[in-house]
């Protein structure tokens, strides 16, 4: 075992008895079908589970609490409009199983912290409110009034509202989100860091540097006019399933795929759409055209290599490759650009990139003759040192093409959390802009703080350094989502009062403050009932529709609030006379939360109206109508150099990916069934001449080692798999090797934990 400080902070290091069979060829079919019902049922029961799924993205039902793919906007499947892991994400927070005061009186803490997230997770809904008290060894149950008013209490105890973090995790609705916003400001902070901070924040942050908005450009009906579609560092068929549809769709319509990944994802490679019959047969399997197997953080140098060809065709024929009147038009610094260009071998770009130089030949082929390109891309390029380049270099090709802001065409990061993206339109961010303080400050008649607050990686080391000292979350699972598990344990630990507004039993749970708090919240598929009335709340989704959303399902407890009403309850008990807002009339009635939003936000007029309409209303986006909200309304190019690796003898590249059954740290179920990994998590994908180097084989007993910036970190026992990866390059599954990525290595300007670059070195497994 390895020395581990903070007990329960980490997975425990038991191994589940790996059984591994081939890669898939194709995704979905028959198999998703089963898998999905299965656990449908076995959760939720027969009649609840068909319940939940029959309404499930349609319009008039609930917003699929997994990925934030959008719905069709016309027509949707018949019976219903989901995936297999859209329904596994349902069946976990439909489950009729619950934690109550029992379960916690008869396991302790310590106790709870030795099971593994999968057994954490298959215990159930948490039925009432739980208090820790200091120096406690079980949780005991607590009234909402005590526990809101001893929150209150120590906020008000603290020396600055400063020394308060307040956390997001990406499902929390547009109603509560704005009020927590507003809570968390009027209490006199801007600590609101969120999930997005370790997800698509290089996304936001270079988008809005090259585009005028951190959002992206394209709808759904984009996709079914493009000429190409280029998806990079994305696995659709695991995270964004129903992605596959639109892009068989746009495949029936011509559109050429191009996938860049280190890995050959099933998903990208062949679909059988399970909603058809022919899919479900086993029909017309492959999606992609060609597949770029790109070495880990190769991808500007790839995109480079492109554009350089791309920029010979164009000097040989003017005119015939680059939109240049859309250049002149739109862009600012391309020539400088160009220029740069100039400096760089395009086959040594290929060779950084890992790819053969022929494959880059093909795809400028491609590109050059088209116009309607779209680029999508999620964790493969956002979590990297230079992601933030990287975007931009995805921008600066679709900008030479002249392809954003016309049909078919344009930027598509694909989002994660259901409402992550919804979630910072409603003012969760830490470094709010002046106009959206302003607005605040007009509306509700107090001063906001004008100061930048933490974000993720910062306030874990102002935790740790004693400089916060209370935290609360709204949704998540801060510990193991975040980096450098043990850091960031000691970080939380050394907090007075840790609170967690959550719908199922978490490590960050049991990792905890001087004293801790669970709060429990209805999930998406719930009823919310008030006087009579099923309550309905919003999100948006990753293209920037907002939809109502509401729950169909009994909840499993009585003692459940909404997240809302959590948030105004909390207010009221902090602020008490001091607020100038009408909580209790919010709580109340959320239309009133959507009108003032409406006052405070832009885009959307109408709120309560529009929203009841079928299917809801797109936000508007400057991108898509041609236009471009920089200090020049033009989109500008950026000059970055590809980032050359730096591996020492040794060392090999890691990234940290999700498996197929599981939501970021909800661990459904322990098979990878696409990757052909089965019954076992504690796996490193390995090349085999990087296994023959260190006289590996299949199967064996490693630990993982990272010392960056001096720390020794290691991650014990994993078996290495054999998997065609390229060299050099390793993947495992993340959370449970967390604990080796380091709190002090961040993506440039965005701050995003690097969790797809992290440098490992690999020993022989030590001990039992
Ligand atoms: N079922 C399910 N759905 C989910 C989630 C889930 O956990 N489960 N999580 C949700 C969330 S919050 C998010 S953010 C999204 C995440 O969706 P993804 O971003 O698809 O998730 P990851 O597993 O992190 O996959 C990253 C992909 O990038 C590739 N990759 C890694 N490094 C590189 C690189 O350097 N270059 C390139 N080109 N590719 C690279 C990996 O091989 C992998 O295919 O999914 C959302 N949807
Ligand atoms: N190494 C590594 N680390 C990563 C990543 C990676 O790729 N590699 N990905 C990062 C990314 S992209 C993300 S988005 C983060 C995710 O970070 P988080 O969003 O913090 O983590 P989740 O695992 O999604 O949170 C799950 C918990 O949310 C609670 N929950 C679920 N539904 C609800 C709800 O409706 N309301 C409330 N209040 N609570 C709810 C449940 O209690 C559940 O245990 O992790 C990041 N961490
Ligand atoms: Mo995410």
């Amino acid at each position: 075992m390895s020395e581990n400080p903070i007990p329960g902070s980490e997975n425990p290091e038991k191994l589940t008895g790996l059984k591994q069979g081939p890669i898939k060829k194709v995704a979905a079919g028959i198999p998703a079908v089963v898998s999905a019902l299965e656990m449908t049922v076995s959760e939720a029961g027969l009649e609840r589970g068909m319940k939940a799924l029959f309404n499930l993205n349609q319009k008039g039902g609930f917003d699929c609490p997994s990925c934030a793919w959008p719905d069709p906007d016309d027509e949707r499947s018949g019976i219903a409009e989901y995936c297999e892991n859209g329904a596994r994400a349902v069946a976990e927070e439909a489950t009729a199983k619950k934690l109550t005061a029992e379960f916690f009186s008869q396991h302790s803490v310590q106790e709870l912290g030795k099971l593994s997230d999968y057994e954490i997770g298959g215990k159930g809904r948490i039925a009432e409110p739980m208090f820790l008290p200091a120096g406690g060894t079980h949780y005991q149950p607590i009234t909402w009034d005590a526990a809101f008013e001893k929150i209150g209490t120590e906020l008000n105890r603290l020396a600055s509202p400063d020394e308060a973090v307040f956390y997001t995790s990406g499902r929390t609705s547009n109603e509560a989100a704005f009020l927590y916003q507003l809570f968390v400001r009027e209490y006199g902070t801007n600590n609101l860091p969120d999930c997005s901070n370790m997800c698509h924040e290089s996304s936001g942050t270079a988008l809005g540097e090259s585009l005028g908005i951190g959002k992206g450009s394209v709808t759904l009906n984009d996709f079914y006019q493009a000429e190409v579609i280029m998806i990079l560092g994305q696995n659709p068929g695991t995270n964004h399933p129903r992605m596959l549809t639109a892009l068989q769709k746009a495949k029936a319509n011509g559109a050429t795929i191009i996938s860049i990944n280190p890995l050959p994802e099933t998903g990208l490679m062949g679909f059988n759409n399970p909603q058809t019959v022919l899919g479900v047969l086993g029909y017309k399997p492959g999606l992609t055209d060609i597949f770029l197997q790109v070495k880990i953080n190769g991808d500007m140098a790839l995109l480079k290599a492109i554009e350089v060809l791309l920029l010979e065709a164009e000097q040989k024929a003017p005119g015939s490759v680059f939109d240049q009147h859309f250049i002149n038009q739109n862009t600012q610094g391309c020539n400088e650009f160009l220029q740069d260009l100039t400096q760089y071998n395009a086959e040594q770009l290929a060779a950084q990139a890992g790819i053969p130089f022929a494959q880059v030949q093909e795809v400028a082929r491609v590109l050059a003759g088209k116009s309607r390109i779209i680029a999508c891309w999620a964790m493969g390029l956002t979590q990297h040192k230079n992601a933030v380049a990287t975007i931009k270099e995805v921008v600066n090709l679709l900008l030479l093409k002249g392809s954003i802001g016309k049909p078919g065409a344009g930027t598509c990061p694909v989002r994660g959390h259901s409402n992550v993206q919804g979630d910072r339109t409603m003012g969760i961010f830490e470094r709010p802009t002046a106009r959206f303080l302003d607005s605040i400050e007009k509306n509700f008649h107090f001063a906001p703080p004008r100061n930048h607050g933490y974000d993720v990686v910062e306030c874990i080391k102002a935790m740790h350094a004693g400089e916060a000292k209370v935290f609360f979350a709204m949704g998540g699972n801060f510990l193991s989502a975040t980096p450098d598990t043990r850091f960031t344990a000691e970080a939380l630990q050394n907090c007075k009062l840790t609170v967690h507004v959550s719908t199922k039993l978490n490590r960050s749970h049991l990792v905890h403050g001087q004293e801790a708090l669970i709060l429990p919240c209805l999930g998406r598929s719930d009823k919310d009932m008030r006087n009579g009335e099923n309550r309905f709340i919003s999100c948006e989704n990753s293209m920037g529709v907002i939809q109502s959303s509401r729950g169909v399902l009994q909840p499993v407890s009585e003692h459940l609030l909404s997240e809302p009403e959590i948030v105004c309850r909390l207010a009221k008990a902090t602020l008490g006379e001091r607020s100038k807002v009408t909580w209790d009339q919010y709580a109340a009635d959320y239309d009133l939360i959507r009108t003032d939003i409406e006052r405070t936000i832009p885009g959307f007029a109408d709120y309560n109206e529009r929203v009841r309409q079928p299917g809801g209303f797109y936000l508007p986006n400057c991108n898509r109508a041609g236009d471009f909200d920089t200090p020049t309304r033009k989109a500008h190019f950026h000059i970055a150099a590809p980032e050359k690796q730096h591996l020492k003898d040794g060392e090999l590249m890691m990234m940290t990916i999700r498996s197929h059954d599981q939501f970021n740290t909800t661990v459904y179920g322990l098979n990878d069934r696409y990757r052909g990994i089965y019954n076992e998590r504690r796996v490193i994908l390995m090349n085999a001449k990087d296994m023959q180097d260190r006289n590996l084989k299949n199967g064996d007993l490693v630990d993982l080692h990272n010392h960056y910036d001096g720390v020794a970190r290691v991650a014990h026992k994993f078996i290495v798999v054999e998997y065609p990866i390229p060299e050099q390059c390793t993947a495992t599954y993340f959370p449970e090797t967390n604990v080796l990525v380091p709190i002090t290595s961040v993506a440039e300007k965005s701050n995003t934990p690097t969790s797809k670059m992290v440098v490992l070195t690999i020993t022989p497994h030590q001990g039992f």
